[in-house]
């Protein structure tokens, strides 16, 4: 009753951002991303019956405070499986937890795969991704690698908002510079954002009705490999989600200094002739979508940035495995 997952974050060029409902966690839009590569979560999930709660490890140490909504989605396994036991979760992530890299969305993907193989259930990618979807949107996605395409799902139940690939890591072999301006936790996470956003923003409406077009846009872009048209409607749907968090009250500001910095830099890269473009999550981390004979450049001129930490780089990767 042991196995072991790894699953990667994903980067979103069109951004899930709000709720329709949140029991089930039923997204407001759809969305688009990215699987990465080198950026990973490990979990191992052990169920034992003598255990007497769960116990979640995050990176060698005891974390009660996340292990609440550990047992949240190991409850979903269970109720799956018919069995009451306990686990022991053992998670490591190589890049900085709640820092706007998408650490829940690897995070659960890996942990819906290893507990679902650890309970003997025979999933399918499109199961593991509404399991997955109920703890964190944006796991439902990591299921997947390539370009993959979050439905925003019509069904009461929310059988059908899930994810699904659109292409494959090797048919738009693009890379990634990741941009660490801040490795500090955030303080409003997503959850509570997005809450705050649907409650308090007067352009959420304007969001919610847009958000089809922007879609259609970026996946036409993504079907004809046209680097420009993808560049231009991912920096602007990025930039229209920071809009909203900007208008909420009171106000979600993710970025600091060196993220509005960076976001010059790679305009102005664009504006030479670099095929490089970039988008922002909920944090100050600026990832930047390149061409590969463009990634050291990119590399390079980011890394000089005044506040720059530390720049990554990543490959486009494959959805969620077992170990
Ligand atoms: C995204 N984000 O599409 C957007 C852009 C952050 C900014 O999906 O409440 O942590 O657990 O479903 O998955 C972050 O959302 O939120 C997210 P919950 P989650 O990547």
């Amino acid at each position: 009753m042991q196995a072991t997952a790894q699953a990667q974050p994903n980067i979103a060029l069109i951004k899930y951002w709000g709720k329709r409902q949140t029991k089930l966690n039923l997204p407001a839009v759809g969305s688009l991303s990215i699987t990465l590569d080198s950026l990973w979560t490990r979990t191992y999930v052990r169920f034992d019956s003598g255990l007497e709660k769960d116990e979640f490890h995050l990176n060698g140490q005891l974390d009660t405070i996340r292990c609440r909504r550990v047992s949240q989605c190991l409850d979903l396994m269970r109720r799956r499986a018919n069995i009451s036991y306990c686990a022991a979760v053992v998670s490591e992530n190589n890049f900085p937890t709640e820092a706007g890299l998408a650490s829940s969305a690897s995070g659960f993907a890996a942990l819906v795969l290893a507990s679902s193989k650890a309970l003997g259930l025979d999933l399918t990618d499109e199961e593991l991704s509404e399991i997955a979807r109920q703890s964190s949107g944006s796991a439902a996605r990591s299921i997947f690698g390539g370009f993959v395409e979050m439905e925003l799902g019509h069904c009461k139940d929310g059988s059908d908002a899930i994810a699904h690939p659109l292409i494959g890591p090797e048919e738009w072999p693009l890379h990634v510079v990741v941009v660490i301006t801040s490795d500090r936790t955030k303080i409003i996470g997503s959850t509570e954002g997005m809450q705050r956003t649907s409650l308090s923003s007067p352009y959420y409406q304007a969001w919610i009705q847009n958000h089809v077009s922007d879609i259609e846009a970026a996946k036409h872009a993504i079907a004809s490999r046209d680097f420009y048209a993808l560049a231009d409607i991912s920096e602007h749907n990025c930039l229209k989600m920071h809009g909203l968090a900007l208008s909420t009250r009171p106000a979600l500001i993710y970025w600091n200094g060196a993220t509005v910095e960076c976001m010059n830099c790679v305009r102005d890269l664009r504006a030479s002739g670099t095929a490089a473009f970039f988008t922002i999550d909920a944090g100050p981390q600026v990832k930047v979508v390149c061409a590969p004979s463009e990634t050291q450049k990119v590399m390079d001129a980011l890394r000089n940035v005044p506040g720059v930490l530390c720049v990554l780089n990543s490959c486009i990767g494959q959805g969620a495995r077992l170990l």
